[in-house]
């Protein structure tokens, strides 16, 4: 059975702009992409002292159960060269799983849909280029609606835009 997923992506160090189209390439068979957003240039968020963000949001499919979909992406982010850090520190890619059909599941390794995805502008806006009606599962209002709740001054459309669908 095929599932519906958005994967949101940021990079803030390095070749910020060619890390997310390695991801995006790199994503196995099983992961197949259907949409892209625009690319955004973000502030950062949550730790303020570290360069500026790209980030984006990927529409896909696949046939993957959750937990084997969480390997893979993570599996992605070492071998594309990301290293340990700190908690909303800086990052060569991030490659966050945001919803899952609308499947709601928290458990000791898993929460979907991703958490706080809801008050964050460098999700949401590139999300809502691809899905503004969709519908939060566990908020239970459109990406529209929970987009027009949040400051999107740190949002900029990124100025290298290779805009695809
Ligand atoms: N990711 C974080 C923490 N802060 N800020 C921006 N602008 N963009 C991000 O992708 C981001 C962040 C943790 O994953
Ligand atoms: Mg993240
Ligand atoms: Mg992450």
């Amino acid at each position: 059975m095929k599932h519906t997923l958005y994967i949101a992506l940021g990079s803030n160090l390095g070749d910020r702009q060619a890390n997310l189209q390695a991801a995006i390439q790199a994503l196995p068979p099983a992961v197949h992409v259907l949409r892209q957003s625009a690319i955004y240039e973000t502030t950062p968020w949550g730790y303020l002292d570290q360069p500026d963000f790209l980030n984006m949001v990927v529409q896909a499919e696949t046939e993957l159960p959750p937990g084997e979909l969480m390997a893979t992406l993570k599996d992605l982010e070492s071998r594309l060269g990301r290293q340990a850090t700190f908690k909303n520190g800086p990052r060569v890619i991030d490659l966050d799983l945001l919803f899952y059909n609308d499947l709601v599941l928290e458990n000791d390794k898993l929460t979907i849909p991703h958490a706080g995805l809801a008050e964050r502008a460098f999700v949401l806006v590139p999300l809502a280029d691809l899905a503004p009606e969709f519908i939060h599962p566990v908020h239970q209002q459109t990406v529209e609606v929970l987009l027009s709740q949040v400051d999107t001054r740190g949002v900029r459309p990124f100025e290298n835009n290779t805009k695809q669908s």
